[in-house]
């Protein structure tokens, strides 16, 4: 096993990824930024080096600084965490030619993915069950027009490199899509340096349903059930939780399968996540995959037992994964809500210095912290501040946990989403399952600042 790794993020994934390695005894290294001389993931390193100015480009961005680090601090591994360098092909390939374990797969399969319309290609290949659509980049207008009218409105029109939303327009006549077809080339060029676009059948009120897969450089594959994340606003997610209360069991472990049939035909290894969207008569298709860590994992560790960074670690230094699908638990019911800096009228993040951070305590309660009082929140990263993750023996009971440690949170000195948290966990129509992506704007008061309607994109 590894003895020393550089967690190349921050915030409460960093403090969360430390606390794995320290029960394992891995000795960690934190890089952190000018912004972040106190935060949690700092005091918890064993060592710990600045890399640069607060924003990060110059910081958590900088690839050539955190490779020197981590051959200077005699760093085996760097584990990425998510988001920033997580599924950057670049840094994967940098890690690979210093000699440094990328605690991931392959920069390969991080390009493939990282493509809507390669990640379609393979899986429509490997028989996994995709959109209807295309998976070619559109030529021009009249293409999209052609492919459009035979498979019948409405359609999505999708930016292949789109995230968060960015790209994405759904149309629902001829007319529409024209409209639509060259502001949405302009964003995904702007964006993301890439204005490849192609088309896929709309699916209603889908719910957003992704399988955890793990897998060893041997070939052994497992899946961890799955997690629904449906509940979200403007493609942030808010509650995610683990088993989904739509699928039935059937559905579950087809979904499973089909995932594990993903990953192996990818020759896929470590840790990493299929999406599925899924209609209203269960039938599930192929969205995304996502090679990293994701941030929702923790309610899967909650259902089965495994700690997912422990996993990560030991696959990536060449253990074999010591799973089989038998193996895999699936006990209880696990949510997460998401604490995010953010003024609940406005949506605004709202930064600030904490003076109460009080958390509530008490049996099936777990929390990630990437704060505490007295700390400042700074504008230069992500708002989350905090995860809550609650267990109980069935749904019911992670409601009524969820509703009691979210009455208890306690919090002054910046503006929080929890009052949104509140109204979703004591929702009938949550407590009913109504989990589809519409939840937000279906049932709750709070969606958008002063009773404005959404705008672009969606
Ligand atoms: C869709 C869809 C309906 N039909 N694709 C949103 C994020 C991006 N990764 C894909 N998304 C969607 N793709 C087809 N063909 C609906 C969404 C979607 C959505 C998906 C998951 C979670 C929340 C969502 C909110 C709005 C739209």
């Amino acid at each position: 096993m590894f003895t020393k790794i550089l967690i190349a993020n921050r915030g409460e994934i960093a403090a969360r990824i430390i606390r794995t390695c320290h029960t394992m005894g891995i000795s960690t290294v934190a890089i952190y930024s000018e912004a972040d001389m106190e935060a949690p993931h700092v005091q918890m390193a064993d060592e710990a080096y600045l890399v640069g100015a607060p924003r990060v480009n110059e910081s958590y961005l900088n690839m050539d600084k955190i490779i020197e680090i981590a051959k200077e601090s005699g760093a085996q591994a760097i584990h990425p965490g998510y988001g920033l360098l997580s599924e950057n092909t670049a840094f994967a390939r940098s890690c690979e030619e210093a000699g440094i374990v990328f605690i991931g797969p392959s920069p390969e399969i991080i390009a493939r993915m990282g493509s809507k319309i390669e990640s379609r290609k393979a899986m429509e290949e490997a028989g996994v069950p995709v959109v209807p659509g295309i998976s070619y980049p559109l030529e021009d207008v009249e293409e999209a027009v052609k492919v459009a009218n035979v498979m019948g409105y409405p359609v999505m029109l999708k930016a292949s490199a789109g995230g968060g939303g960015i790209g994405m327009q759904v149309v629902r006549s001829e007319k529409e899509l024209r409209k639509a077809y060259v502001g949405n080339q302009k964003r995904a060029t702007d964006f993301f340096g890439d204005g490849a676009m192609y088309v896929e059948k709309y699916v209603e009120n889908p719910r957003h349903i992704e399988i955890q897969i793990l897998a060893d450089r041997y070939g052994n594959t497992v899946y961890l059930w799955e997690r629904e994340c449906s509940i979200q606003r403007r493609h942030q997610k808010v509650v995610e939780e683990a088993p989904s209360s739509f699928l039935d069991e059937h559905t579950r472990r087809k979904m499973g399968e089909v995932a594990v049939k993903a990953a192996q035909s990818l020759r896929y290894q470590n840790a990493g996540t299929i999406e599925f969207l899924v209609d209203e008569e269960k039938n599930f298709y192929f969205l995304e995959m996502n090679t990293r860590l994701q941030v929702e994992h923790p309610v899967t560790e909650e259902i089965t037992g495994i700690d997912l960074v422990e996993k990560q670690l030991r696959i990536a230094c060449g253990e074999p994964l010591g799973l089989v699908q038998s193996d895999i638990k699936l006990e209880g019911h696990a949510m997460e809500a998401r604490i995010y800096a953010e003024d609940p009228t406005t949506f605004f993040p709202s930064p600030g210095t904490i003076t109460k951070f009080v958390t509530p305590e008490g049996a099936g309660i777990r929390h990630e912290l990437a704060v505490h009082e007295g700390l400042t929140v700074t504008p230069f990263y992500d708002p989350m501040v905090a995860k809550l993750v609650v267990k109980g023996r069935n749904r019911k009971e992670a409601i009524d946990r969820l509703k009691g440690a979210l009455a208890n949170y306690w919090v002054e000195g910046i503006k929080t989403n929890i009052p949104m948290l509140r109204e979703v966990a004591a929702h009938p129509a949550f407590f009913s399952g109504d989990t589809t992506t519409s939840f937000v704007e279906k049932h709750l008061k709070t969606t958008e600042p002063n009773g404005l309607k959404k705008e672009t994109f969606e």
